[in-house]
């Protein structure tokens, strides 16, 4: 049995739900953990106003009695608050007679899945794209995140996030330990580790609201307590930085991954780059983990540290250039609503993806059906 979760829902549809799959019997599911998970999620300086709107909280409607689970498929869902406004819009209905405003989208986003997903899904209206490809979806990401890290604590492993690049703020990447990541305060703007660092990430947001424009940003992701021989370096579907940089890179707006110092590590001398093994008497143990725990995609005991990097949102106040898909006229790109930035919900979201990998190394290597 895997552990795994898929999702479905729009935007502005009724609600995102979620199955997740291979939470062993008599797991205790903590919903108000659930729940704090996606208040996470929905915090930080520079998102839009949606955020106004919704406040997250999950409905449990399978695979749990009585706060444990049964074994069984657990089947969430998330009520989009804003549905309300959309409810002729987003019908799944056919309707007599058109909605006043239908909210066509016809001027795709560069940088979004407007144009390309509508030449793929031959439609007319590009909302019928965007609706799904917004990163909405990571709220139902999340809460199924949130059962991993469940499963993942009682084994005593923690996962956390920080920001460590806005922009171009700072100039490197922050580097922090655990515990400077774990005493970011709860109600950190960015959650950032660094509060000269954060202070100039806010005015780079605050100015980037002035100029109608938009910002990316790099997160790091952190997990600690693992044992050493998750993944395996036997084949290669099975190699766990290959499984992590594939679920932190299907977090929306993630370009590219790293895990470690991988990047600085490829221009680095052999002798600058691994980590020296030692031996205090009862286990081996390194002093430097530029490999971020993963030799040959097993964990090895060490943090395991993977960063995702952030490309800036695509929809923009003042917009790009575009073309109306219908009239093949030069036209600006389609704007309502927007974040200025999402980079420390990108971070929760990595956490959640994180745990979901790990929660399914665990189970691959220890199995079991209950508790
Ligand atoms: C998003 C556009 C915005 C974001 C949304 C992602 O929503 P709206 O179009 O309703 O203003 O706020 O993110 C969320 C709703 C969320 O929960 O994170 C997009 O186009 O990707």
């Amino acid at each position: 049995m895997f552990f795994k979760f898929t999702t479905a829902g729009e935007s502005h549809g009724k609600a995102l739900v979620a199955i997740v799959e291979g939470v062993p019997a008599g797991l205790p599911i903590d919903i108000a953990a659930i729940n704090h998970e996606l208040w996470r999620r929905q915090q930080g300086y520079g998102r839009g106003g949606r955020m106004k709107i919704e406040t997250d909280t999950v409905e449990i409607l399978s695979g749990v009695r009585h706060g444990k689970a049964l074994g069984s498929p657990i089947a969430l869902t998330i009520e989009n608050k804003d549905f309300v406004h959309w409810q002729d819009v987003m019908s799944s209905e056919e309707l007599d007679e058109q909605p006043k405003n239908p909210r066509l989208v016809t001027r795709p986003r560069p940088g979004h899945a407007d144009l390309a997903g509508g030449q793929k899904y031959q439609t007319r209206d590009l909302r019928d794209i965007l609706e799904r490809a917004s990163a909405r979806e990571t709220a139902a990401r999340v809460a199924c995140g949130a059962i991993a890290k469940q499963l993942l604590a009682a084994f005593g492993i923690e996962i956390k996030s920080h920001v460590v690049k806005l922009g171009t703020h700072p100039e490197h990447l922050l580097e922090k330990t655990w515990e400077e990541i774990a005493s970011i305060p709860k109600d950190s703007p960015l959650n950032c580790a660094d509060a000269d660092a954060e202070q100039e990430m806010i005015a780079a947001i605050d100015k980037a609201k002035t100029d109608g424009d938009t910002l990316g940003g790099v997160i790091e992701v952190v997990a600690k307590g693992l044992p050493v021989g998750l993944g395996s370096h036997t084949s290669w579907e099975d190699k766990l930085d290959g499984r992590i940089a594939r679920a932190i890179m299907s977090i929306h707006a993630i370009k590219a991954v790293e895990i470690g110092d991988g990047v600085a590590n490829a221009g680095r001398r052999g002798s600058e780059v691994h980590d020296e093994i030692f031996h205090n008497g009862e286990t081996f143990n390194r002093s430097t983990n530029r490999a971020g725990g993963l030799e040959g995609g097993i964990t090895n005991g060490e943090e395991l540290r993977v960063r995702g990097y952030m490309k800036p949102i695509s929809t923009l106040r003042k917009p790009l250039h575009s073309v109306d898909i219908d009239t093949k006229e030069a036209s600006d790109a389609a704007f309502e609503r927007s974040d200025i930035t999402a980079v420390p919900a990108a971070g929760v979201i990595g956490e959640a993806m994180l745990a979901i990998v790990l929660a399914n190394s665990m189970r691959e290597k220890f199995g079991g059906d209950s508790r």
